[in-house]
């Protein structure tokens, strides 16, 4: 594969998703994790779906980071087309605030997995963290700057200052 074919694959059914979805796309490039993000919708593009998601794994994507509110069929949907892992983040897109996705993309039945994240930008960069965390099974330097991040965030609690200090 040529080194720079993307190994993670953001899928989000509008561009309305962007917004949240740009802190999964920051957080791989954070890590310098070779990436590609597309609109593409289950319900409103299934075939250009279904070939994207060929086109991916052809390509060697090796995780699949999908976001979608509402009805949120879009990762179901893609975990139908792959076995590579994919990760779900249930957008806050309408009425119910992300809870109707959440329990969309959580309530996969057995067989078909969607590893489901938090509902909007914690999911998203927790999506792409996790991303990293199975990229990072085979590539000691992913896992180096994922033990650096860590070590990161612990210093910066441990250094926290309350007003009764
Ligand atoms: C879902 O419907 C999308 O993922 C989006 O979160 C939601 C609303 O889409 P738009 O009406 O903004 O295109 O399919």
């Amino acid at each position: 594969m040529p080194e720079n074919n993307p190994l993670v694959a953001v899928i989000m059914g509008s561009e309305s998703d962007w917004e949240t979805m740009q802190r999964a796309h920051k957080t791989l490039a954070e890590f310098g994790v070779a990436h590609e993000c597309r609109v593409l919708s289950a319900h409103r593009t299934p075939d250009a779906l279904t070939e994207y998601i060929r086109s991916c794994e052809e390509r060697g994507v090796e995780v699949f980071i999908a976001g979608a509110g509402l009805a949120a069929a879009l990762p179901g949907c893609v975990a139908a087309c792959t076995i590579k892992p994919v990760l779900g983040v249930p957008l806050a897109a309408g009425a119910l605030n992300g809870q109707d996705a959440l329990y969309a993309i959580v309530q996969m039945p057995p067989g078909i997995p969607v590893g489901t994240l938090a509902i909007g930008s914690p999911g998203a960069t927790n999506a792409a963290l996790l991303a990293v965390s199975i990229l990072a099974n085979t590539r000691p330097e992913l896992a180096d700057a994922l033990k650096a991040h860590r070590a990161k965030q612990s210093e910066k609690v441990l250094a926290a200052k309350l007003p009764c200090d």
